[in-house]
């Protein structure tokens, strides 16, 4: 078998995906994703002007061969860009060799390790019972972990509250930065933010009580001493993990917090390589791998370092947010259903114009995932419905502290 074309798709439906499709001899054709959130073109050039005329010919049973020849002979490694144009041949070369075989992607990889995922969905509110309510929704449509965002008082927008999903009929905001040639600004104050997330946990738990599995994002925002702190403030609430506490760049950052703290800790969604978890996972710094196969290089070192991780008990809880699209959330439902170290899938359900332009066999049973059991990744792009969604130019937020100093997002 040969790949005969590699096209990439830019479409709109709700947001901006950038998909891969590689065709091959025999009429095969495999999906990849290679959306970037923000700078999508970056890695749709990168795939037109550089890497799609590079598969012609090759066999496109070859994965790790052609991984390891995108990686290396590019000679300049890793970075958000580069691994998520990998990450979309990695996953279309997958689709097909599933195809070929008539099998799932799970079953190549192993075969289940368990009957579906166990998710979380993103309740938030702008107070109290706002977020009770949308915790309510998400326990009567089966979700049984649930992550916990809400505003806090004196910071006017802020990250993970969907405040405009109400007013469009939808549950999430899948555009928070809004679509335009200058990303939004919202504020910052972590000191507000530090005394009032216990206060919202506490409420949390004396309204659904000690059983409910909750989760919360830092976003990046604390030093590791504020970290620290926020870890230790919120054991009384049992947390399922602490997601993204500080811009982790710097690994070592979590020696620190983890001397400080029993709250399991989560890291990783912005990560591109296994180098980027080596000190956390072989220091057993961290409890949850948050890489998305879509901006890790896909679904083979996405196994790879879930197999390092095994070997230190930690466990895997991939990036779900709508920002992945359907066939990245396939791709990486596939290893979550194949490894033993499994620990959540997150899953925001992507919008009804999205699921036209990606018709998939993923079905969502009582807050369970299951990738379904067609043949290759179980994802088709519907290529009229995608031509009918323009790519639209889109910014995330950024933020800046009261004095006008711009801090993480
Ligand atoms: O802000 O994917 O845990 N989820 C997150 C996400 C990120 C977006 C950025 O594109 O932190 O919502
Ligand atoms: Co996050």
């Amino acid at each position: 078998m040969k790949i005969t074309a590699a096209d990439v798709i830019v479409t709109s439906p709700s947001r901006n995906f950038v998909t891969l499709k590689i065709t091959t001899d025999e009429g095969l054709t495999g999906l990849g994703d290679a959306t970037l959130n923000g700078r999508e073109l970056a890695v749709a050039s990168y795939l037109t002007e550089h890497v799609t005329q590079l598969l012609i010919g090759r066999d496109p049973h070859r994965i790790e061969d052609t991984w390891q020849f995108l990686y290396r002979s590019a000679y300049w490694r890793r970075g958000p860009v580069t691994m998520a144009a990998i990450a979309a041949v990695d996953m279309a070369l997958w689709d097909i060799k599933g195809k070929a075989a008539g099998m799932p992607v799970y079953q190549l990889l192993g075969g289940a390790s368990r009957t579906a995922l166990r998710t979380y969905g993103h309740a938030s509110g702008r107070d109290i019972p706002e977020l009770f309510d949308s915790i309510r929704q998400h326990l009567e449509e089966g979700y049984k972990s649930i992550r916990v965002q809400s505003s806090v008082p004196g910071i006017k927008a802020l990250y993970g509250v969907a405040a405009q999903a109400q007013a469009t009929g939808e549950r999430y905001d899948f555009e928070p930065a809004g679509r335009g040639a200058q990303p939004t600004e919202e504020d910052w104050d972590t000191r507000a933010y530090l005394r009032h997330v216990p206060t919202v946990f506490e409420a949390v738990r004396n309204e659904f009580g000690p059983e409910l599995p909750l989760l919360h994002d830092g976003h990046h925002r604390m030093t590791p001493i504020q970290a620290a702190k926020l870890g230790k403030s919120l054991e009384p609430y049992d947390l399922f993990w602490l997601e993204d506490v500080t811009p982790a760049e710097n690994q070592e950052a979590f020696r620190l917090i983890r001397q400080h703290t029993t709250t399991p800790l989560a890291v990783g969604e912005v990560f591109n390589t296994v180098f980027d978890f080596q000190t956390l996972i072989r220091e057993q710094l961290i409890d949850y791998v948050r890489a998305a196969s879509t901006h890790f290089g896909g679904i083979s070192p996405l196994k790879k370092v879930m197999d390092y991780a095994a070997q230190y008990q930690i466990r895997s809880g991939f990036h779900g947010p709508t920002d992945v699209s359907p066939v990245g959330l396939a791709a990486q439902s596939h290893v979550g259903l194949a490894i033993h170290n499994f620990g959540i899938q997150e899953y925001m359900e992507h919008s009804k114009k999205t699921n036209t332009v990606f018709e998939q066999s993923m079905t969502f049973v009582d807050g369970y995932l299951h990738p379904g059991d067609s043949p290759g990744l179980g994802v088709e792009l519907n290529e009229e419905a995608a031509a009918s969604f323009p790519y639209q130019q889109a910014y995330l937020p950024y933020n800046r502290l009261t004095d006008g100093t711009v801090h993480d997002w």
